[in-house]
């Protein structure tokens, strides 16, 4: 492992104005997304579809700084024959991978998940690296209900997240660490907030034990944020400042970068919120996206699975990746949002 090797691309995958594009919807998940707009999950629909984005040449170069990608379109090439992982780092960015395997049932613990892929990893890891990734992702669920989360289901999940992000750091990629906490249900912010709280810190150390190095990591959190359906919703104030309190009680400085997830939330509340937290400031690390809904709904309605749609499609992409990139500087303003739309 070169850790100042890792260190530059953790760096540059978390640089201010910039952020990730989330393009790793697995099969399921493409299939919703486009079932939506009324277009065919096909190979060709997928590839088309995540080229535009790629090709989108300003947003890409100066407020895209990686893209995570499926299994399958890192082996895709473009309409031309390119390989997209060419056109994203003829772009300036950087290709990273998504390399677990999907959350799970987890045993005699109705309700959660556990994310797997661990088995066989170093060997795709090596593959993946030799296609051009230098950055992984693996995502953890946690759910909150009646009774969940579970002690068995953070830590399981926490072990899980370490044990893959040394494999990554083994093989000189840096591991994006996302424990998603869902947006799903009624329960109100605060209680968002402990569980957030106690799964980042059961995650800390589960990376500790496993000798991780966090100046070669990116964390992926959730923002913390009431469920969808509790009658209670929180201003973004409440939720930047309750997101950098969390942030701040668990996460070491020597971590480069958070990149926050939207998890749900509207494009514009996932750009309203980080940027607060940017103006608020005052944190030992750079605060930035790794957004795949907040970034791509607008482009993915735009497109509506017709070439004539390419140009709106990139216009809207590049919007949202302006908007975002504005709020990783705390320099995004409402009217900034309605002045360029
Ligand atoms: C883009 O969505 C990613 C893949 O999800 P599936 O494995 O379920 O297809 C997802 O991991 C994503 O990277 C993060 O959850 C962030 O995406 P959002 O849409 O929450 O910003």
């Amino acid at each position: 492992m070169n850790l100042v090797e890792l260190n530059k691309i953790a760096t540059a995958m978390v640089a201010p104005g910039k952020g990730i594009l989330a393009a790793d919807e697995s099969g399921g998940t493409i299939k919703k997304r486009f079932d939506a707009i009324g277009v065919d999950s096909t190979e060709n629909n997928r590839r088309d579809y995540r080229e535009l984005l790629f090709r989108s040449a300003k947003a890409m170069s100066e407020r895209i700084s990686g893209v995570i990608l499926f299994d399958e379109t890192i082996r895709q090439k473009g309409a031309d024959g390119t390989p997209l992982v060419r056109v994203i780092e003829q772009a300036g960015s950087i290709p990273g991978i998504k390399v677990d395997k999907g959350a799970k049932p987890l045993a005699f613990s109705p309700g959660e998940t556990i994310t797997e892929g661990l088995d066989g990893l170093r060997e795709r890891l090596i593959e993946y690296r030799d296609l051009g990734a230098r950055f992984c992702k693996w995502r953890a669920v946690i759910d909150i209900g009646p009774g969940i989360p579970s002690y068995n289901c953070i830590s399981a999940n926490a072990h899980a997240l370490a044990r893959y992000a040394a494999l990554c750091q083994e093989q000189s990629l840096v591991p994006i660490v996302e424990p998603e906490v869902l947006m799903d249900g009624d329960h109100d912010i605060a209680r968002c907030e402990e569980v957030t709280e106690f799964v980042l810190k059961t995650v800390f150390q589960e990376l500790y034990y496993a000798k991780v190095q966090l100046e070669g990591m990116v964390l992926k959190p959730n923002m913390v944020v009431p469920g969808k359906k509790c009658a209670k919703q929180a201003s973004d104030m409440e939720i930047a400042e309750k997101t950098l309190r969390v942030l701040k009680a668990c996460v070491p400085a020597s971590v480069p970068g958070i990149a926050f997830l939207s998890g749900g939330q509207s494009d514009v509340e996932a750009t309203a919120r980080l940027d607060v937290m940017n103006k608020i400031g005052g944190v030992p690390w750079n605060l930035t996206f790794s957004y795949g809904r907040a970034l791509q709904a607008a482009p993915q309605k735009a497109w509506s699975g017709k070439t004539e749609n390419r140009e709106k499609a990139q216009t809207a992409f590049a919007h949202r990746a302006e908007m975002n990139g504005l709020a990783t500087l705390g320099k995004w303003t409402r009217e900034l949002e309605k002045k360029a739309a």
